[in-house]
């Protein structure tokens, strides 16, 4: 998975990775729903699902995007966000 936005150094600093621990997600499509919803939200620029730990990977902008808003649009979609790494 490569995400195509370009990205200038200024912008690159400013990126967090955050990694959400979910509760265990064990269907492939609870998955797709869950990346499909992150890489929609303004501020994100890479979403990458670690299936078989259940975990989100997250690179986004903490300024227009912080992790307590990742973390509730999860929660919205019904699935339990367990910690952040
Ligand atoms: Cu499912």
């Amino acid at each position: 998975m490569f995400c195509s936005t370009i990205l200038n150094t200024e912008r690159v600093i400013k990126m967090k990775k955050t990694i959400l621990q979910l509760e265990t997600v064990t269907c492939p499509s609870c998955i797709k729903r869950i990346e499909g919803s992150l890489k929609k939200l303004s501020g994100v620029d890479h979403v990458e699902v670690k299936f078989n730990a259940s975990k989100v990977e997250v690179r986004h902008d903490e300024n227009e995007i912080t992790i307590d808003a990742l973390s509730h649009m999860i929660t919205k979609l019904g699935y339990k966000v367990l910690s952040v790494i």
